[in-house]
């Protein structure tokens, strides 16, 4: 039976067991909202399509299945451009649908026509320009395919309103046939034999986990690799949730925001056991003086990570869990042996770091007037019991998020690691809340950001999500404001913003319960009705305004140049001086 190509596609995106878009109709792309309703596919109104793409990005974060959003042209797709550049930084599996003006408009200016593919073409895995409607079926598989295996990423499928309306037959999937696309997947053994001799050797080894973890499902087995072998772990604000927080060899975030020992720790390893990351500036401060004495073993599955920024020891080419798998039976073989010989020298190393932690914890000023913001993050992690997905934006509060929020499990934590997309942290936690209604979802988010996504209230009211949306408020755009405290002579400029919403009177114009609290003893009743309430919540918790995240690493610096509290700097010794 011939069928049009709206109506292909979307019997394509069940194929590929889609069950829920996110998007925002127009012009180009009406044949397949006119076809929708046949199907079983879930379509979610957003309020723009940078939202969508986030939304998207929040339920494939939250599921490690591919997110799919949908615009039409022109500006339907331009609007795209932040949400895939953001999952293309984070490896986000998401594939997006755009409509385009017809093939015989194409290159003419025509109505809210833009050059989707040459736009996209550096923000995504990959894109496609559906030529016909013949080849739709084919290109949607291989778009799904691409973009959830391997390094995941976006992928997008531009699709001319003449492809969508042609009749076709809908045709059975032939073999894949990519050449020059090859997903490495077992390491290769002499490269685990070598990371082996390394790992039993080093007297002070560090595991520094990434999101690659994470994408790779390998949560558990770096949990075996870090108790078979009693080597701490620390992750990345990518990796946040890979390892459980509470376990007794986490060491938490390190790099600009780590603290103290978790950086030390890595400063003064002789190895790094880099699994599924790609020594991010922010992660490594000054290149030059980053771990200078440790051996670098790095498994990675994309081969352009590996000797990108710093030169492997002993690099992996694989999926970070097959190659776990392997490293782990193999450590568990000669551990009986080879364990005990730097048995001494590593228990000395864990005594070291527990002591520089005992020395410099996470701490700041209490207050019995005002909420400080790290004591809203401990509430919250008191009331959650690292058990709810917490969605962040961009800013202070992302960083203390990173610190102070406790996961038990991976795919808990979403945040913009590489892009740093202010206005992610509500649309994300969307896509998450309707991929786990069962679950609490919170969208923590700055009062900056809230306000680039503030219109995606109305989705949140529309479909009834029970997303909490908590605005840590400092009434500042607060970490530039942070930065322009110590690096600016602070010299405030543009970070205030004159007018916020009152948002009681904002959730009630949305018909959502809101709130707004600015004293300490408000917080638990607050934060408890936010999480007990069915449905949506807007809670806004005005905090004091001016704290600052600790540790920081200057930008540009090294991680040993970090400043640990106000006014105090910390040499390379260890030592804290005026
Ligand atoms: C889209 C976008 N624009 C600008 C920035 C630069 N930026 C980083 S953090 C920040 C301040 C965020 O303020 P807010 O949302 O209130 O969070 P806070 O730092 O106060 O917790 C800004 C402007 C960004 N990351 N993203
Ligand atoms: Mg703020």
């Amino acid at each position: 039976m011939t069928k049009i190509g709206a109506q292909i596609l979307l019997e394509c995106l069940e194929r590929e067991g889609v069950d829920v878009i996110f998007g925002y109709p127009g012009g180009v792309v009406l044949p397949i909202y006119d076809k929708l309703n046949l199907f079983k596919i879930r379509h979610y109104l957003v309020r723009h399509e940078q939202n969508a793409c986030f939304a998207a990005q929040g339920y494939a974060r939250s599921t490690g299945r591919v997110g799919v959003c949908m615009a039409t042209s022109g500006p339907g797709a331009t609007n795209l451009v932040t949400g895939l550049t953001d999952a293309y930084l984070d490896s986000i599996p998401v594939v997006a649908i755009t409509g385009q003006v017809s093939t015989h408009l194409l290159g003419t200016s025509a109505f809210q026509e833009a050059d989707t593919i040459g736009i996209t073409r550096s923000c995504t895995k990959h894109n496609y320009l559906v030529p016909s409607v013949e080849e739709l079926p084919a290109i949607i598989h291989e778009a799904f395919y691409v973009a959830s295996s391997g390094r995941p990423g976006p992928v997008l499928v531009d699709i001319p309103k003449d492809v969508l309306l042609k009749a076709a037959e809908m045709t059975e999937l032939k073999e894949m046939k990519l050449p020059g696309y090859q997903v490495p997947e077992q390491g290769d053994p002499a490269e685990i034999r070598q990371a082996i001799a390394l790992i039993w050797n080093a007297e002070r080894p560090v595991i520094y986990a990434g999101g690659g973890v994470i994408h790779a499902g390998a949560s558990k087995e770096l949990r075996e690799l870090a108790e078979i072998t009693g080597i701490p772990v620390t992750t990345t604000v990518m990796g946040l949730g890979g390892f459980p927080s509470v376990h007794p060899l986490s060491l938490g975030m390190l790099g600009m925001h780590g603290r103290f020992a978790t950086n030390q720790a890595v400063i003064q390893s002789d190895l790094l056991i880099s699994l599924g990351v790609r020594f991010d500036d922010r992660v490594t401060g000054a290149l030059d003086r980053f771990a200078k004495g440790a051996k670098i073993i790095h498994v990675d599955i994309d081969p352009a990570e590996i000797n990108k920024i710093v030169k492997a020891d002993a690099p992996i080419l694989g999926d970070v869990k097959r190659v776990l798998v392997e490293l782990n039976r193999q450590l568990r073989e000669t551990s009986k042996e080879s364990a005990p010989k730097k048995q001494q020298a590593r228990d000395a190393w864990r005594a070291q770091i527990a002591a520089w932690q005992k020395e410099h914890p996470l701490k700041y000023e209490q207050s019995k007037t005002e909420i400080m913001p790290q004591a809203l993050l401990e509430e919250i992690v008191r009331l959650t019991q690292g058990d709810a997905i917490i969605s962040v934006d961009v800013g202070q509060h992302q960083m203390w998020g990173a610190q102070y929020f406790q996961f038990n499990e991976p795919r808990l934590w979403l945040n913009s690691g590489g892009l740093g997309s202010m206005g992610f942290g509500l649309p994300a936690a969307i896509g998450a809340s309707v991929a786990h209604p069962e679950k609490t979802t919170i969208a923590f988010v700055g009062d900056g950001g809230f306000q680039m996504s503030l219109p995606e209230l109305g989705t949140l009211a529309n479909y009834n999500l029970p997303v909490k949306v908590v605005i840590m408020n400092n009434q500042y755009l607060g970490m530039v404001r942070q930065w322009q405290e110590l690096f600016y002579q602070g010299n405030y400029s543009e970070v205030e913003f004159p007018i916020f919403p009152d948002c009681e009177k904002l959730a009630a114009a949305y018909g959502i319960p809101g709130k707004v609290i600015d004293k300490p003893n408000q917080l638990t009743d607050a934060l408890k009705k936010a999480f007990s309430t069915k449905g949506p919540y807007l809670l806004d918790v005005r905090v004091a305004r001016e704290e600052n995240v600790y540790p920081i690493v200057p930008s540009g610096g090294a991680l040993e140049d970090m400043i640990l509290e106000p006014k105090a700097k910390l040499t390379s010794a260890g030592k804290s001086k005026p």
